[in-house]
This record gives C-alpha cells, sequence and structure tokens, in this order.
C-alpha cells in the first residue's frame, strides 16, 4: 500500500495558504519561512517539509527555470539584477535562487549577492534567496529544487537559479532548470577553463559579460566559444531527443550588465530556445528525466547515509579501509564484506 503524503500541521497549513495566496509582503515572508523550513536537515522538520511541499507542489511547474552560472567574479549576480529588473518591466514576477557548494565562501557572498542585487531585492515583484548551507542530506542542490518548486507554487513565473562554476555545482544546476546558461569573461583564459570542466558541453547559450571592459576581447572570445560549441555538440539539449530531431544551436551573447547592454537580445534568444525546446516537446522530456534522477539522487544519499551509520558497517569500515588502502584487499572484496554485513543486520 502506498503512502499518501501527510496533511501540513495547522502553522503549516497557513503557510501554505499564505504562499497559494495573492502576491504581497506577507507571501514573501511565508515563502522565505517555507524554504527554511524544506532547508532544515532536522528529522521532524523533514516530515513536516515533506507535507507542505506535498500541498504546494500542485500549483509548481509554471515557471521558466533558468540556471546561470560562471566562475567566481564572472559577473553572475550583476547580469542577474539586469536581468531581473528587465523581466519586471515586463510584468513577470521573478525569484532568485543560488546553489553555492563551497560553504567556506558562503558567508561573503550571501552578502555579496545582497548587495549586489540590492534594485532587486527591494522590488515587490522579485524573492531573492541567498544559498542554502551546504552538508545537508543530499546536498545543497535538493534543498535548490525544492525551494524552486515553492517558489512556483507562489506564483513567480521566471526562477532563476545562480552557481558558481565549481564542482559538481553546474551539473545539478542544469539538471533542475529548463535552460543553462555560461557567463564567461572576456579573456581566453576562461574559455579553455569552461571547456575542460565541460561547462560550455552544458550551456544552451554562453554570455561573454562585462564586454565593456573589453569589446575585441569579448568579440574574440564569441568566436572562440562558437567553434568550441560546433566541435563539442550541445549535451544538454540532445539527451532527451530522438537522434533524428532537430538540434539546438547555442547562441554566444555580449552583453554588459554595468552599462545595461546587450539584456534585450539575451531575452530574445532565451525566449527563441523556449519556443523551440517547446514546440519539440523536449521541455517535459526534460523536466521528466530530471525529477526522476532527482529521485534515485535522494535515495543514493538516503542509502549512503545509512549505510555509514549502521554500527556492524562502522566498527569493519576503519579495518577493512587500512587493508585497501595499502593495497592487501581489491576494494570490490572490501565492498562486498561491508555491503554484507549491512544485509546481515537487517
Ligand atoms: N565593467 C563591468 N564590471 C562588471 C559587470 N558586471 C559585473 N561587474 C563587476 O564584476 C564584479 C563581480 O560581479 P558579480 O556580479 O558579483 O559576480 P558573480 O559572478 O556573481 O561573483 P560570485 O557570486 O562571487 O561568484 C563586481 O565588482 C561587479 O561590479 C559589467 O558588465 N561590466
Ligand atoms: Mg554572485
Amino acid at each position: 500500500v502506498l503512502e499518501s503524503p501527510p496533511h501540513p500541521n495547522p502553522a503549516d497549513e497557513a503557510l501554505a495558504e499564505a504562499i497559494l495566496g495573492p502576491p504581497c509582503r506577507a507571501q514573501r515572508r511565508a515563502l522565505a519561512k517555507a524554504i527554511t523550513l524544506l532547508e532544515s536537515s532536522r528529522e521532524e522538520h523533514q516530515a513536516r517539509g515533506d507535507a507542505l511541499l506535498a500541498r504546494l507542489l500542485p500549483r509548481a511547474g509554471a515557471s521558466f527555470r533558468l540556471g546561470i552560472s560562471g566562475i567566481p567574479g564572472a559577473g553572475k549576480s550583476t547580469f542577474i539584477e539586469a536581468l531581473g529588473l528587465f523581466l519586471l518591466e515586463r510584468g513577470h514576477r521573478v525569484a532568485v535562487l543560488a546553489v553555492d557548494p563551497s560553504s567556506v565562501r558562503s558567508g561573503g557572498s550571501i552578502l555579496g549577492d545582497k548587495t549586489r542585487m540590492e534594485r532587486l531585492s527591494s522590488a515587490p515583484g522579485a524573492f531573492i534567496r541567498p544559498s542554502a548551507s551546504a552538508g545537508v542530506l543530499g546536498g545543497v542542490a535538493e534543498r535548490t529544487r525544492e525551494a524552486l518548486l515553492a517558489c512556483e507554487a507562489a506564483g513567480y513565473d521566471v526562477v532563476l537559479v545562480e552557481t558558481v562554476g565549481v564542482g559538481q555545482s553546474e551539473t545539478a544546476v542544469a539538471g533542475m532548470t529548463d535552460m543553462f546558461v555560461l557567463l564567461h569573461l572576456p579573456n581566453s583564459g576562461d574559455d579553455l577553463q569552461a571547456i575542460k570542466r565541460g561547462a560550455v558541453e552544458l550551456a544552451d547559450l554562453v554570455v561573454v559579460s562585462k564586454a565593456d571592459l573589453d569589446p575585441a576581447g569579448a568579440d574574440r572570445a564569441r568566436l572562440q566559444i562558437a567553434s568550441a560549441q560546433r566541435l563539442l555538440g550541445s549535451q544538454a539539449t540532445t539527451d532527451a531527443a530522438p537522434s533524428d530531431a532537430p538540434v539546438w544551436r547555442p547562441h554566444v551573447v555580449l552583453t554588459s550588465a554595468l552599462r545595461g547592454t546587450g539584456i534585450e537580445t539575451f531575452w530574445s534568444a532565451v525566449e527563441e530556445f523556449r519556443t523551440f525546446q517547446v514546440a519539440s516537446g523536449r521541455v517535459e522530456a526534460r523536466r521528466r528525466a530530471q525529477a526522476e534522477s532527482w529521485m534515485w539522487d535522494r535515495i543514493q544519499a538516503e542509502l549512503s547515509a545509512e549505510f555509514e551509520h549502521n554500527p556492524t558497517v562502522a566498527a569493519a569500515l576503519p579495518g577493512l579501509l587500512v587493508q585497501v588502502r595499502a593495497g592487501h584487499l581489491p576494494p570490490s572484496t572490501a565492498a562486498r564484506q561491508l555491503l554484507g554485513l549491512r544485509a546481515s543486520q537487517r
């Protein structure tokens, strides 16, 4: 028998109603509270979070989810502020979330984001949420996925997810958004970096940011990225599509968030991509695949945690590790023994 999701307790039900209600200051407050609950790693909060999410889910899904990545200092927050204000002017409601895998840096970056998005964060049509703290079960990315659904339930129709281009965060953000954008500085050192870590392949669109600093360099960067894209192909869009489907050719757009140039061109390219995705049925296909891998991510995280906390496993682990490190025991044998211990415990 399948367990149906529990109902929220009265306090959380009031939270849900405020989120699903009309846009106002109280709605933003409720949304912020709900996200804090969803981010909590305490067991009783997780059960409450699950119930709340189940309540919000029927109203989620209607936004355009846009991932924005780039190395530290690439200009992501400044770009998001400019883009956010541009979208508000066109009647959109914009939510901004951040995935920051490096907890060491996060204190500074949260403050940095808030000050760099000062105008956007005080706009009534926008909601800005700095990064969740690292080290929670399932990782920061999972918390952001849940926060994204809550923002959608509150009626934000564009959700921007900022992430810094290190580690697995780019793959994680590409795996929760409808479109993945890479911000690129107008100097060639950055090009190779981005290509090496696979970000260019993931990108549906590349932005050469801060073009005002070095217009000639920005043009060179555009040509280099475009030729790299031709060589690499685009992974993100070929994933879920049949092999004979038309292929999206990622654009490269030059912007200066400081001068406010290129934002309109950028948004036209986004809309072109979106039209292409909708017409080819890829939006739904991509989201279905994402939902499935989200579930598996969660299962793997829970299983690993349970495994590591198993007392018999924990007792045997140090000794086996010594043997594996010394080359006296094949890793596969050690793994099998540990898994066997766990199985015999149940
Ligand atoms: N000249 C120029 N400077 C810019 C532009 N956009 C951002 N900057 C500057 O670049 C610096 C970094 O910008 P951020 O927007 O904080 O970059 P970020 O990618 O969000 O940085 P992290 O969140 O720390 O990874 C700031 O000093 C900005 O003022 C631009 O279009 N032109
Ligand atoms: Mg930033």
